[in-house]
C-alpha cells in the first residue's frame, strides 16, 4: 500500500517535528479535499463566476477564492500550532489570538488561476510555511526570505488531484483517492533541460531586451535542443508540467507588471523551493531594466503581497538565463 502523505511527512523527520508538520499537513490536506469536492462539481451549482469584491491585488474575487480562502484560513484556526494565516485574499494576516504554543504562520494562495475555472482548466492551491521564532510576531514570521521556509507544498487540481510538498528533504507528490493523498512520486528529480518553453508571449514586445534576447536563445537552436512552447495560464499546471518534463517557465517584467506579477510570499518562494529540492533553479528575471538576477529564495520580502519577476526550471534554462541577462547587464 502506497505510503499516505502523514506517514511520508513523519517518517522524513524527528518525532517532535514530523507530529507538528505531519498535523499540519492533515489539514491542509483536509481544507485541499474540501476545494477538490466544490471545484469538481462547480459547473452543476452556483459555485463559478465572481464573487463581486475585487481583493487585495486588484483582481477580481471568484466564489471558489472565497470558499478556498474559508477552507485553509478554517483548517488552520483548528491547529494550535498555526499562528497566523497570510493569504493572498486577505489584505492584512488574519492573526489567531490565544495560541501561545503557536509555531508556525502559514502563507498561501489559496486558489491560484481562479481565472481559468469557468473554462475547466487546472487550478491550484499554493502554501508556504516559515517558522514563528519565540516572540517573533507573525508579520515578521511572514517576512522572512524563502531560504528559511520550513515546507512548501502545493496542490493540482487537474485530471488527479495531486499535492506536492518539501520540508527540505526532496520534492514529493501524492495523487489522491477515494478521499487520502497516497504516494505517486518520491524525490522528484526535474530534468536538468526540458523540452518546453512557457511564457505569455502577449507581452514579449514589453518585455527587456535580455529577456528577448533569451527567448530567440530557445528558439534558435543555440541551446542544444528545438523547445515547444506550452502556456496554460495558470501558475500550478504551468510549473507542474516544468517539475515534471523540464525546461523552463518565466513571468518577466512587462509594462503593466515591471517588477513582475507573481507574488514572492505564496507563490514564487514555495514553487522555488519545491523546484530547488527537485534539482531545479528559480531566480528573479531581472526588473523592467534587465537588471540584477537573484536567486528567489534570497530575496528578503518588505511586504506580504510584494510581486517579483519569475524565472524558475532546469538548471540548463534557467542558467542560460542568468548568462544571458548577466552579458546584457555588461553591455548597458
Ligand atoms: P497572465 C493566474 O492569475 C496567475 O496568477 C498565475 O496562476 C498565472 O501563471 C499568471 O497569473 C498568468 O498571468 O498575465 O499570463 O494571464
Amino acid at each position: 500500500m502506497a505510503k499516505t502523505l502523514v506517514e511520508h511527512v513523519r517518517a522524513g523527520l524527528d518525532a517532535e517535528r514530523g507530529a507538528a508538520l505531519a498535523e499540519l499537513f492533515a489539514a491542509l490536506a483536509d481544507a485541499a479535499k474540501q476545494i477538490e469536492a466544490r471545484i469538481r462539481t462547480a459547473p452543476l451549482s452556483d459555485a463559478l463566476g465572481a464573487f463581486g469584491h475585487t481583493n487585495v491585488q486588484g483582481e477580481q474575487q471568484q466564489k471558489l477564492d472565497v470558499f478556498a480562502n474559508d477552507a485553509v484560513i478554517g483548517a488552520m484556526r483548528a491547529l494550535p500550532s498555526v499562528g497566523a494565516v497570510v493569504s493572498e485574499e486577505d489584505d492584512e494576516p488574519v492573526v489567531f489570538e490565544g495560541k501561545p504554543d503557536a509555531r508556525f504562520v502559514v502563507i498561501t494562495d489559496p486558489l491560484d488561476g481562479s481565472s481559468n475555472l469557468d473554462v475547466d482548466v487546472n487550478v491550484g492551491t499554493i502554501v508556504s510555511v516559515q517558522a514563528i521564532v519565540a516572540g517573533e510576531d507573525a508579520r515578521a514570521a511572514a517576512l522572512k526570505p524563502g531560504t528559511q521556509q520550513v515546507a512548501a507544498l502545493y496542490v493540482n487540481y487537474g485530471p488527479a488531484t495531486m499535492l506536492v510538498y518539501t520540508v527540505g528533504k526532496g520534492t514529493h507528490a501524492f495523487t489522491l483517492r477515494d478521499g487520502e493523498f497516497l504516494l505517486s512520486g518520491e524525490h522528484l528529480a526535474m530534468p536538468e533541460q526540458g523540452p518546453y518553453y512557457s511564457v505569455n508571449e502577449a507581452n514579449a514586445a514589453d518585455f527587456p531586451q535580455a529577456v528577448r534576447s533569451y527567448l530567440t536563445k530557445l528558439r534558435d537552436g543555440s541551446m542544444g535542443a528545438k523547445y515547444g512552447s506550452r502556456y496554460v495560464g495558470s501558475f500550478i499546471a504551468d510549473f507542474h508540467r516544468t517539475l515534471l518534463k523540464g525546461g523552463v517557465f518565466l513571468y518577466p517584467g512587462t509594462a503593466k507588471a515591471p517588477g513582475g506579477k507573481l507574488r514572492l510570499l505564496y507563490e514564487a518562494n514555495p514553487l522555488a523551493m519545491l523546484a530547488e529540492q527537485a534539482g531545479g533553479k528559480a531566480t528573479t528575471a531581472g526588473d523592467a531594466n534587465g537588471g540584477e538576477v537573484r536567486r528567489i529564495l534570497e530575496v528578503v520580502p518588505t511586504a506580504p503581497h510584494v510581486r517579483t519577476t519569475l524565472v524558475i526550471g532546469s538548471t540548463a534554462e534557467v542558467s542560460a538565463f542568468g548568462d544571458v541577462a548577466a552579458a546584457a547587464a555588461s553591455q548597458a
